[in-house]
């Protein structure tokens, strides 16, 4: 997968992306991000990136040409599956919409700043529209960040054991069960015995009846 950021801050993005798994997807080639800073494109002489709104009212706009002219440059170099716009007002993102997208080629990142980008970009290039939570941040590129995350951990061969991302919250819309490692006593506190007791089919039992247990008390819209 090759990801394409347009943004005013990429370096609040590349931060969030260098460490841990993600890391290591990148190191492995499983996944190319490239970051495009918005101002870099703008043809103004200022570097100028933002406006008033027409028609009046408070806060700047991210003005339609750098960003215009960057998706242009580069939809002429390969084909894009999806170009997103990461935006409070988008539908909001889920575990089913990161499984869908974790299996797309080549796709492109727009994170706006301030009041928001142009409408003409979000008409004629945007093909989705991802909001992180009905909660307002002061740009879309912590946002850009959840959702990479979101998608990059799913591409296969990302996560050592293959398995594990299925048995993530969500996936099967359950929350996960309690987890545990050594020691087995720490200061008093103990492990569940049923975990230590060997019987496999008991344990998965336990499990399951924990991760119910848990989706009803915090998630019961879950079920
Ligand atoms: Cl995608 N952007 C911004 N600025 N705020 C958000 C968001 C996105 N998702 C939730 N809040």
């Amino acid at each position: 997968m090759r990801i394409d950021i347009l943004s005013l801050f990429p370096e609040i993005i590349k931060s969030s992306l260098e460490y841990s798994i993600i890391k290591k997807a990148l190191i492995k080639d499983l996944i190319s991000i490239n970051y495009h800073n918005i101002r870099d494109h703008s043809n103004n002489k200022q570097k100028k990136v933002d406006d008033y709104q027409y028609g009046g009212g408070s806060g700047m706009v991210l003005m339609i040409q750098p960003i215009y002219d960057c998706i242009k440059k580069l939809k002429e170099e390969r084909n894009y599956t999806n170009i997103i716009y990461l935006t409070p007002d988008g539908e909001k993102l889920e575990q089913s919409t990161s499984n869908k997208f974790s299996l797309s080629e080549n796709i492109i990142l727009i994170c706006g700043h301030y009041k928001g980008i142009d409408q003409r970009i979000r008409e004629h290039l945007v093909t989705d529209e991802i909001s992180i939570g009905d909660y307002v941040l002061s740009g879309g590129e912590l946002a850009a960040a959840v959702f990479c995350d979101s998608i990059i951990r799913l591409i296969p061969g990302v996560l050592g054991d293959e398995s594990s991302a299925l048995t993530d919250s969500f996936q099967d819309n359950r929350l996960s069960e309690p987890i545990y490692t050594r020691p087995e006593n720490y200061e008093g506190l103990k492990v569940p015995k049923i975990l230590v007791s060997g019987n496999i089919k008991e344990i998965e039992r336990w499990r399951d009846k924990k991760s119910l247990e848990r989706t009803k008390k915090y998630r019961p819209g879950m079920l």
